[in-house]
C-alpha cells in the first residue's frame, strides 16, 4: 500500500460549509455567535430578552436548531426578530450545510449579529464548526456547578460563559451551585473566557452581558 503525502488537507463536507459560511460572515463584517448548553438552560429566553432590550442598538437575526418543531421560532418571532427554524430530525447537533442554508434565507445584510441557537445539547455541537465567530455556553444554576469539569470541550471552546438563573440561588429554593467553583472550572479550561451571571428572568446581570455583546459587534465592523 502505497501512501501518498500532497500536503494538503483534505476538508470533511462540514468543514466546506463551515469555511463558506465563516467567509460570507467575515465579507460582510457580521457577529455571529453559536449558543451551545443542555436542554432548558434558557437560551430561547436569553435571546428574547437580549432582542427586545437591544432593539434601538444592534440588529439581531436568529438561527434556531431543534430536533423537533418550530416553538422557538415562534417566541423569536413575536420579538419582531428575523428568524429561521431547522429541524434537524433527530440529529443532536445542527451541521454547517443547514446553517448555510438559514443564511440564505434571512436578511443578513441589514443585521449587526446573527445567533445560532444550537440543538439542546452540552455535548455533541461543541464538536462541529459552523463558521461561526464565536460559541457561547450557557449553563443553568439547576444543572450543578460541577459540569464545565465533566464536560469540558464546550467551555474551553467559548468566547463566551453565561451562567443562567441565578435569581434561583438564595430564593429559597434547595439549589447548591457554587458559582465561584464553576468560574474557576471553566477559567481552567479556557483562561481568556469572559464570563457572565445573569437570570434571563428577572434581567439581573443582563447589562454586562449586552455591553459585551456591543463591543464584540463593534469589533467585527471597525
Ligand atoms: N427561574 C428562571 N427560569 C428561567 C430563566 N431562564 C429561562 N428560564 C426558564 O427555563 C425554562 C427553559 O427555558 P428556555 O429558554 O426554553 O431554554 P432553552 O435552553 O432554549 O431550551 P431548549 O431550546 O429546549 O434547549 C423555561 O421555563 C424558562 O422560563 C431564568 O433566568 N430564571
Ligand atoms: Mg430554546
Amino acid at each position: 500500500m502505497y501512501k501518498v503525502n500532497v500536503g494538503k488537507k483534505i476538508l470533511s463536507a462540514n468543514e466546506e460549509y463551515a469555511l463558506k459560511n465563516s467567509r460570507l460572515l467575515t465579507e460582510q463584517k457580521k457577529l455571529c455567535l453559536n449558543m451551545i448548553s443542555s436542554p432548558g438552560s434558557g437560551k430561547t429566553t436569553i435571546l428574547t430578552r437580549t432582542i427586545t432590550e437591544l432593539k434601538d442598538k444592534i440588529k439581531i437575526g436568529v438561527i434556531e436548531g431543534d430536533i423537533q418543531t418550530d416553538i422557538d421560532a415562534e417566541r423569536i418571532r413575536a420579538t419582531k426578530a428575523p428568524v429561521v427554524q431547522i429541524n434537524t430530525d433527530g440529529a443532536c447537533h445542527l451541521s454547517a450545510a443547514q446553517v448555510n442554508s438559514a443564511l440564505d434565507k434571512l436578511p443578513v445584510s441589514d443585521l449587526d449579529l446573527i445567533f445560532i441557537e444550537n440543538v439542546g445539547n452540552l455535548v455533541c455541537p461543541s464538536a462541529f464548526e459552523l463558521g461561526e465567530t464565536g460559541k457561547i455556553a450557557v449553563l443553568s444554576v439547576a444543572e450543578g456547578d460541577d459540569k464545565p469539569a465533566k464536560y469540558p470541550a464546550i467551555f474551553a471552546k467559548s468566547k463566551a460563559l453565561l451562567i443562567n438563573k441565578i435569581d434561583l440561588l438564595g430564593a429559597g429554593v434547595q439549589i447548591d451551585f457554587d458559582i465561584e467553583r464553576a468560574k474557576a472550572d471553566a477559567r481552567k479550561l479556557n483562561k481568556s473566557i469572559e464570563i457572565f451571571s445573569i437570570s434571563a428572568k428577572t434581567g439581573r446581570g443582563m447589562t454586562d452581558w449586552y455591553d459585551w455583546l456591543k463591543t464584540e459587534v463593534k469589533k467585527i465592523q471597525s
